[in-house]
């Protein structure tokens, strides 16, 4: 079989990261992105000398579409012409206020980078996709995009809009043969509530506390079933949840 590249976003850490390991193992070659370029290199270090494959890294800010096409415009034509999959997981949440105390920058930056830059990166790898009438598209949304709660607000309606995306942008890449799955994870112990959290870890470790979360590597495994379904296979939509985690908020704790 022909070697596959995906580009995912958001690789160094969590989700992001152990999906770049998986799929580094399962033959692709990578491009990974992130703002922290230390560990992108650190990755990409390790992982070239464990596999056989190609890696590329691109540290930049999805946040901004000027930053985004700077680094489209790094890659080769030929690069970017061989990307045949895109894990949209770059994302946060960050702060948990109610509305009527929220932090319009924590708003922004949610906003901007869990929808804006999906949207962003989408618009730049979805052309060559339609071009060579094959491609992937995995979006990383949440429970929170299926259901809301306390204090979630501005996070569960950009995940919201992911799922909305999700389900929009299938019908649009339909004619084009482009695959677009879903994938929204419950509670899975990353960095992601020490983000959330404005660096306090004891408050990011209690989020976790008394269960056991989902760990970054049960949905790296998840998008992999989804992208090594046979080509006439779609998984639309998939919510995993750890089992103490029956919804967003009911949660059994020990
Ligand atoms: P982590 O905090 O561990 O990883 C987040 C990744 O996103 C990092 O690689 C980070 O890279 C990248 N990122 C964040 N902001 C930007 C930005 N402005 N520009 C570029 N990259 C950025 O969290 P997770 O792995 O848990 O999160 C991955 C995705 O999964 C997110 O979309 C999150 O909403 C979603 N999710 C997480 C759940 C959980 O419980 N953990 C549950 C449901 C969904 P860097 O900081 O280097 O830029
Ligand atoms: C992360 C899961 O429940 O904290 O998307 O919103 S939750």
């Amino acid at each position: 079989m022909m070697t596959q590249t995906a580009l995912i976003t958001g690789a160094t850490a969590g989700i992001g990261k152990a999906t770049a390991e998986l799929l580094a193992q399962k033959g692709f070659n990578l491009l990974l992105t992130g703002r922290r370029e230390e560990r992108l290199n650190a990755l990409k270090f390790e992982l070239s000398a464990k596999y056989n494959i190609d890696i590329q890294i691109l540290c930049f800010d999805i946040q901004s579409f000027t930053a985004c096409q700077a680094a489209w415009s790094s890659l080769s034509v030929e690069t970017q012409n061989s990307i045949t999959v895109l894990i949209n997981n770059a994302g946060l949440a960050s702060g948990r206020s109610p509305i009527h105390e929220g932090d319009v920058n924590d708003w922004d930056q949610m906003i901007d980078t869990n929808v804006k830059g999906l949207l962003y990166i989408t618009r730049l790898v979805a052309p060559v996709m339609k071009d060579k009438m094959t491609g992937h598209i995995v979006n990383i949304a949440s429970i929170a995009g299926k259901e809301v709660y306390q204090n979630g607000n501005v996070y569960c309606a950009s995940k919201h809009a992911v799922d909305a995306l999700s389900r929009s942008m299938r019908i649009d890449l339909l004619p084009f043969n482009i695959k677009v799955t879903n994938v929204a994870p419950g509670a899975a112990e990353t960095e992601f509530s020490i983000v959330r959290m404005k660096g306090d870890t004891d408050a990011a470790k209690a989020v976790y506390d008394g269960f056991d979360p989902l760990v970054a590597g049960d949905i790296a495994e998840t998008i992999w079933f989804a992208l090594s379904r046979p080509a006439h296979v779609n998984i639309n939509d998939l919510v995993i949840v750890p089992t103490a985690q029956a919804n967003v908020t009911n949660l059994v704790r020990k």
